[in-house]
């Protein structure tokens, strides 16, 4: 078999990927270490930039999204027992959508196999590259039905595969540059089957450690509790959870946490890593194979979009037109954002882990970064532009 491209890895960098192409009349095979139903219910993330949403409805991907996702305007901030909102959709004229990754990647599927025809395998095993430094690359993988391995050659190879996958490795050590940030700590991501406890995202800024609230829908919300890297989820039942969200949480006039089931509950060590130049012969990395952004700032999917965007008009362009100036230019583009999220996640990292460091110098100063947010219109105005992703960097 021979297919223009392989897109290795199903989520929401590999679908975006294959509906571009089906979109372009380029075809293409979408290889997946999972099944359906488990890609389709694993839960992450939940807050969309609104211009990774418009990226989608400009292709035809948003329909759902915009139908069923909440608008998020502000953001609330508690310290010292107090609560302050920062107005975000006021101070920049952009809003966040909220809505839950298996959602998106529920769409992305159906708009990709079901309705664009497209060729998606599921379930794969020991997916391997080969001849990337040559004009005939090929995939090859062992089937799940048969064991029996199977080759397709291809022109290209999308590497959609994730912060644990396998095409990240085909990169030659000597032509790649992997720079790492390990920030230490642990967040316990949580997901309580209960009705959100504010109308909008609640960061907790607290001498015990960060927490976190987060709506993902009307009966699920996200929360976290900074922990110890590596701490094992049992040392974290029920009751504990809760008491340190409400005093973590807690601030004077605010609404009682609404309480649940916790239906997930990990433990997140908290690192980044980029990779650098996210391309190698034909390979093309996109999203969590190339960079991991700790989930900080909610950058992670939205920077797997953008990436997907780039490399899908890319490769139409090449494989279309012949036109190559977006391959070339692919891995740039792509890593001018990448860096300037990785930044802005470490600047609101100190903020939230610093008051907890058991360093009083970090706490005064981390104090002070987010007192600046609510003394300046123009420090707010600042974050919002970062953290909404509004900033005028290049185009989608
Ligand atoms: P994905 O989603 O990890 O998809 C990769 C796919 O590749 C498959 N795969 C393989 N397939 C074949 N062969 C192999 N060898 C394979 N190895 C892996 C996997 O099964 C999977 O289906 O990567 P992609 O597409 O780059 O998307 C990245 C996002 O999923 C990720 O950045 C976000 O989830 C990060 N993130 C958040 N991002 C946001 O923008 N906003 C948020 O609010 C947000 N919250 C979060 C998050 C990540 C979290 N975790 C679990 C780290 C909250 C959490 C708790």
């Amino acid at each position: 078999q021979r297919l223009p491209v392989v897109i290795v890895g199903a989520g929401p960098a590999g679908l975006t990927l294959g509906n571009i192409l089906r979109a372009a009349s380029v075809d293409c095979v979408v290889l997946e270490a999972e099944s359906r139903e488990f890609i389709e219910r694993r839960p992450r993330a939940g807050v969309l930039e609104e211009r990774a949403v418009r990226g989608l409805e400009r292709r035809g991907l948003a329909g759902n999204l915009l139908a069923r996702a909440q608008r998020h305007t502000e953001c609330e901030f508690r310290f010292g027992g107090e609560r302050r909102r920062l107005p975000y959709t006021e101070l920049t004229g952009h809003h966040h959508f909220v809505y839950p990754q298996p959602l998106l990647v529920t769409d992305l599927v159906r708009e990709y196999a079901d309705l664009r025809g497209g060729d998606i395998r599921f379930g794969v095993r020991d997916v391997r590259l080969h001849d990337l430094d040559t004009d005939r690359p090929s995939v090859s993988y062992r089937c799940p039905e048969s064991g029996e391995r199977r080759v397709i050659r291809c022109d290209f190879v999308a590497g959609c595969d994730g912060a644990r996958g396998v095409t990240r490795t085909a990169l030659p050590p000597h032509r790649t540059r992997i720079a790492r940030h390990d920030y230490g700590i642990g967040w316990l991501a949580l997901l309580a089957e209960a009705p959100p406890s504010s109308d909008c995202v609640v960061f907790g800024v607290h001498p015990n450690g960060f927490a976190g609230h987060m709506a993902r829908s009307p009966e699920v919300t996200r929360y976290y509790l900074q922990c110890p890297p590596g701490d094992d989820p049992a040392n974290w039942p029920h009751e504990r959870v809760w008491a340190e969200l409400r005093q973590r949480l807690g601030a004077a006039d605010a609404p009682p946490l609404t309480e649940g089931r916790l239906i997930e509950k990990r433990v997140l060590d908290m690192h980044n890593h980029v990779v650098a130049p996210m391309a190698y012969g034909r390979l093309f990395l996109a999203g969590d194979a190339a960079h991991l952004t700790a989930p900080i700032a909610a950058k992670g999917m939205n920077l797997a979009l953008h990436d997907a965007f780039l490399l899908g008009d890319a490769l139409a362009g090449y494989l279309t037109r012949g036109d190559d100036d977006g391959l070339a230019g692919y891995s740039a583009a792509c890593l001018g954002r990448v860096w300037d999220y990785q930044e802005f996640s470490q600047w609101l990292a100190e903020v939230f882990h610093g008051p907890a460091s058991g360093d009083p110098f970090r706490a005064g100063t981390s104090l002070a970064r987010l007192r600046r947010l609510f003394d300046s219109r123009g420090a707010a105005s600042a974050f919002a532009e970062q953290y909404l992703g509004s900033s005028p960097l290049g185009s989608w």
